[in-house]
């Protein structure tokens, strides 16, 4: 049972938060992980052109984005949360989603990223279609490469026209330092292979630091041999670990290598770009009024490309 905290009192949703990721039956114990993905899911729909998508709304929760192939297994994170918002109805799914992803980021050793309230939750399917318009596959695909990295996150505003273009998909790459693939997700892990039932990118998945980088640079990543979709693998002292295609892809790019090599070096540089570039992602689409409310109202699209 989750604890009613006063309303507006987020150091308290984010201390319960802290009691939810403790969670020894699942995964590596902590939800830590599926919880940041929620709240990169949550956002990384947005589309700059459109105007629709994005953390606003909880979108997540309805119809055709819940049942999006993209975000299998994100009802575990959506259910850890549940006892928060309902001890505690004044905040929205919405601001309690990336409050938690921010939260379980610091919890786990990572920077402190900026988090504003304010977001609205829509009601229903209606609702949430009537606002956030057709935004089916929008994010990622792990068995693509660099151009589609690059049309992306260029879809949600980070484009050719800024120079913090690469830093930002590297550094957000380098969230792939926590959790695992897991089978019956993504399908990009095999649950017959006793070696690793689902493999994670590093050796400490519920730790935030730049060891993603690191290994990606320094290990010799081969494509695994087996029936299931591509990936890389690099098996060291019986443990396996594993590289999507796309993080191979930051490798294989001149532009992305030299960020990953310089994120492998500096964690400090790697903390610092993640923590910006991590709260921006929480902020597409968040359209603000004057007393920081972003309610539910679609913007007109914008003329042309990002
Ligand atoms: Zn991920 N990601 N991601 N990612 N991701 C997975 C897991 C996690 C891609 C992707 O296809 C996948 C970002 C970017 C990209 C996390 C955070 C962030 C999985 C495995 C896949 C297939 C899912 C499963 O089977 O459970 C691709 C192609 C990306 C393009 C660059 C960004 C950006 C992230 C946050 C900033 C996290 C934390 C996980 C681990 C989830 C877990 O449950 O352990």
């Amino acid at each position: 049972m989750a604890k009613a905290v006063p309303k507006g009192d987020y150091d308290g949703i984010r201390a319960e938060v802290r009691k939810v990721m403790k969670q020894p039956n699942y995964d590596d114990g902590s939800a830590g992980p599926v919880l940041v993905r929620l709240a990169w899911h949550a956002s990384g729909t947005f589309s700059l052109v459109e105007h629709n998508g994005g953390s606003n709304g909880a979108g997540l929760r309805h119809g055709k984005e819940a049942a999006d192939p993209a975000n299998a297994g994100l009802y575990h994170a959506i259910e850890f949360l549940m006892p928060i918002q309902k001890a505690n109805p004044w905040i929205t799914h919405a601001d309690l989603w990336t409050l938690a992803g921010v939260e379980a980021i610091k919890a786990m050793g990572g920077p402190d990223v900026p988090w504003q309230p304010g977001r609205m939750d829509y009601e229903d399917e209606s609702q949430a279609e009537e606002h956030r318009g057709n935004i089916s596959d929008r994010l990622p695909d792990g068995a693509l490469g660099a151009s589609h990295l690059r049309d992306v996150f260029g879809r949600m505003g980070y484009s050719d026209q800024r120079l913090s273009r690469k830093q930002e998909i590297v550094a957000l790459s380098g969230a792939h330092t926590l959790g695992r693939c897991h089978a019956d997700r993504s399908g990009f892990d095999g649950a017959t292979d006793p070696l690793a039932e689902i493999s994670p990118w590093v050796v400490n998945p519920t730790r935030f630091s730049n060891q993603y980088f690191k290994l990606l640079s320094t290990r010799k990543w081969v494509p695994r041999k087996w029936d299931g979709p591509m990936q890389f693998e690099n098996i060291m002292a019986g443990e396996r670990l594993m590289m999507l295609p796309t993080d191979m892809a930051l490798m294989d790019d001149p532009i992305f290598k030299e960020w990953v090599l310089k994120y492998a070096k500096d964690q400090n540089l790697f903390f610092k770009d993640f923590a910006n570039a991590f709260g921006k992602l929480i902020e597409l689409g968040v359209d603000r009024d004057d007393s920081g409310f972003a309610h539910l109202v679609r913007k007109a699209a914008k003329e042309g490309k990002p």
